[in-house]
């Protein structure tokens, strides 16, 4: 069933979910933000994304599309401040429900923590299909502490979590900030290939290449802080040195041709119009569904 708070905002391209939809994009809010250690603020995002889409033209230039890809944007889902157990049952039972109707989930946050839930709903509802699936992960940071600040479930462990599940594998883009420990789990994983910014800013044609490759299906997370603060600034953890909305516009191309199960972007807006971490988070979904068309 769906835990949802009704939205009046919805993303600007969507139309309203009816009981005979079975195919395309449920879009949906996880305002929660808990475990933020820097700079706090994550609830906003969903709102905040959905308000910067109303900029965006239906004709998508770049890549020469109309944005008619079916989306049904069905809200925000019921989160439990402070409770990251509880918000995180309501998520998954969120997500089953989606994926029972034949939609694919595109959950915007809120922070990374609730990642956990999204993909786990996908693990419960197919087994197979997650311990085939490659996880795509757009960062500044690995996220794989084994805890935070004493907490298993922080937004900086989330990747740890995720890895634990046992997906097939795990690529980490944008990469440019890390603990030693976490830095070296991360290197002694088969299972685990990560690129730093800098290696996509010297080297993306060949990155790009590799995943290319990539034969099975994926599930894309974006936590917005990959891109340079110079166009992310309100994020949690901001880091120097990111990649830039072109990089992720390069990388949306390609990984559009794959089999997608779902993403999920981790944002942090402010209430501002027009602010420019809202415009590069929309753009990330809106590029998304204009190239599944
Ligand atoms: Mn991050």
């Amino acid at each position: 069933m769906f835990f949802y708070a009704d939205n009046m905002a919805k993303y600007a391209f969507s139309s309203q979910l009816t009981d005979d939809v079975d195919e395309g994009y449920a879009i949906m809010g996880i305002p929660f933000d808990s475990t933020t250690s820097y700079k706090s603020g994550a609830r906003y995002g969903p709102n905040a994304v959905r308000e910067a889409s109303y900029n965006f033209e239906v004709y998508n230039l770049r890549f020469d599309r109309q944005l008619t890809t079916p989306n049904y944007d069905i809200g925000d889902v019921q989160v439990n401040y402070g409770n990251y157990q509880q918000t995180n049952l309501m998520i998954k039972d969120t997500v089953r429900t989606v994926l029972e109707m034949g939609l694919t989930p595109i959950a915007i946050g809120g922070e990374h923590t609730i990642t956990n839930g999204v993909v786990g709903a996908i693990r419960d509802y197919d087994e197979d299909l997650f311990s085939d699936m490659t996880i795509i992960h757009f960062d500044a940071h690995f996220d794989m502490r084994d805890e935070y600040l004493g907490e298993k479930y922080s937004h900086a462990s989330v990747l740890r979590r995720i890895h634990e599940l046992n997906p097939k594998e795990i690529i980490q883009l944008g990469i440019r900030s890390a603990e030693y420990e976490e830095h070296e789990y991360v290197k002694q994983q088969e299972n685990i290939t990560y690129y730093t910014s800098y290696q996509i800013q010297d080297n993306k044609e060949e990155i790009l290449k590799q995943i290319k490759k990539i034969k099975s299906p994926i599930y894309i997370t974006v936590d917005i802080d990959v891109l340079d603060p110079a166009y992310a600034p309100s994020v949690g953890t901001p880091a120097s040195c990111g990649i830039t909305p072109r990089d992720l516009e390069d990388f949306m191309q390609v990984l559009s041709q794959k089999n997608t199960i779902g993403l999920y972007e981790v944002v942090l807006s402010s209430d501002t119009i027009g602010d420019s971490t809202s415009i590069n988070a929309a753009k990330v979904i809106y590029d998304y569904l204009c190239l599944q068309n």
